[in-house]
């Protein structure tokens, strides 16, 4: 029996866009997913979250699933634009009401609610009007939307995240192009992480001086990082994995724990990275209560022989490669999700040491991970799951081992997802969850693995 530590976190994740639905119900204003998507081309199959899993008509329902498996804490996020449909001004009571029926069936439930305040679905008129995150001016709407958040539903939630892996927003949304806005730039990635990186430090300062004193609860931001393992023991490769991560983490993770970012991007990046005023470093640094982490693989990494580099796969992994220049590589023995993601549970626990040594050895807590696994959309072979438990349960493994081991000071594991969603630009076609759904019907019917894991949560441990 591998223990965890008294009081570990055991969760499931979710994200409104991905699982509400209901995109034009009671007030809800659009945001720049639903915009996306209604573009022929930018989806699977042009699907888009129209109805998704129907949470929002389905939340108690929802919540009895959880309580099924005697789940500890929920982690999902608010949609903006159904609690402030353009952004800013007008608030929707309706909007509210509903956060306010699911909070209270989770705290009902003994079931701890962990909000994220943002995670990917900025109101659309914030864009029409303003250009989104790569305006400055953001940040202020980002704190009075959060403050409003504070207000009405931090008598209950004590656990808040303030954004959902920035390094998405930057580099596939407004690097690639191929997540919401659907930019494609090479100096807008650096402008949009600037300013969602000023947003967290302003929102955890008002947090703080407002509301925490009272509330007492604690905020913090979720960054997500793939492992960078040298390719071969050659300094150069070792330097190029060191950059990787640097790159991909040190990008959002230093200003918050060492004030700015890594060298290695002001050297490559030059002027298009943004530079702190004095204020907002201060605002900044120091501005998290928690290390969240998402972290679903990794890749070998290797100095690129030419000019050029080689490795960029669809979704971005090479994250702004052409200022990296890191080239990258998956080992053929390795097993792979039905994402194409590598199931390198070793490099999970890499990844928590290097958080560890490089922040100063912060409460972690992997916010995200988890698995989509391919022939799921038939309800018969997804109940039979055996393989997303293998999956969990060797990361939580490594989990163990990081905590016990390496020292690491790892609080809690939340899986990516309660229920099969919708997985952004593709669609319905992966499925993560806990639960099957019938997309359908909406119907939804528990794998083996929510069983399992309900065990794991019950004995605290493997
Ligand atoms: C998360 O993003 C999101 O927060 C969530 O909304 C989403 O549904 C979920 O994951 C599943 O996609 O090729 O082995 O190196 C995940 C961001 C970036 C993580 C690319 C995996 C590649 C792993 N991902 N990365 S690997």
């Amino acid at each position: 029996m591998k223990t965890f530590p008294q009081n570990f976190t055991w969760g499931a994740a979710t994200a409104a866009h991905q699982i509400e639905g209901a995109w034009q119900e009671d007030g809800r204003g659009p945001c720049i997913w639903d915009a996306f998507t209604h573009i022929p081309g930018k989806s699977h199959r042009n699907q888009t979250a129209d109805v998704a899993c129907d949470h929002y008509h389905r939340v108690e329902e929802d919540v009895a699933l959880m309580k099924a498996m005697g789940l500890k804490a929920y982690r999902f996020s608010f949609s903006w634009s159904r609690l402030m449909p353009q952004g800013r001004g007008a608030v929707n009571e309706a909007g509210v009401a509903f956060y306010n029926r699911l909070i209270d069936a989770l705290v009902a439930n003994n079931i701890t609610p962990w909000v994220t305040l943002y995670h990917w679905d900025l109101p659309l008129a914030l864009q029409l009007e303003l250009d989104g995150l790569v305006n400055p001016e953001i940040a202020d709407h980002f704190v009075r939307y959060a403050e409003l958040c504070f207000e009405r539903f931090g008598d209950r939630v004590k656990h808040w995240i303030t954004f959902n892996e920035p390094w998405c927003s930057a580099v596939l949304g407004h690097g690639i192009g191929y997540f919401a806005p659907g930019r494609v730039s090479q100096t807008e990635p650096y402008l949009a992480a600037h300013n969602l990186i000023r947003a967290h430090g302003k929102i955890v300062d008002v947090y703080r001086r407002k509301f925490q004193p009272a509330q007492k609860g604690v905020i913090g931001i979720t960054n997500n990082c793939d492992w960078r393992e040298p390719k071969t023991d050659s300094p150069a490769d070792r330097a190029a994995a060191e950059r990787g991560l640097e790159f991909f983490l040190g990008w959002f993770a230093d200003p918050i724990y060492r004030g700015d970012y890594p060298d290695c991007m002001r050297e490559r990046v030059g002027e298009r990275l943004p530079r702190f005023s004095d204020a907002d470093r201060a605002l900044v640094l120091n501005s998290s209560d928690f290390f969240g982490l998402n972290f679903y693989g990794g890749m070998l990494a290797a100095e690129p022989a030419g000019e050029t580099v080689a490795t960029i796969v669809p979704t971005g992994n090479g994250g702004m490669a052409a200022d990296q220049r890191v080239e990258l590589s998956d080992d053929p023995a390795w097993e792979k999700t039905d994402m194409d993601w590598n199931v390198v549970p070793d490099f999970c626990r890499k990844m928590l040491g290097w958080i560890d040594r490089r922040y100063g050895h912060p409460p972690i807590y992997i916010t995200e991970n988890g698995a989509a696994l391919h022939g799921e959309d038939d309800v018969a072979v997804a109940v039979n799951d055996t393989r997303r438990i293998d999956f969990i349960n060797r990361y939580l493994a490594a989990c163990h081992a990081a905590i016990n081991e390496d020292g690491v000071d790892l609080r809690g594991y939340f899986v990516w997802t309660l229920m099969d969603n919708f997985e952004w630009a593709l669609g319905y076609s992966k499925r993560f969850g806990l639960h099957h759904v019938d997309f359908a019907t909406g119907k939804r019917t528990p794998k083996q693995s929510a069983a399992w894991y309900a065990g794991v949560m019950r004995r605290n441990g493997l």
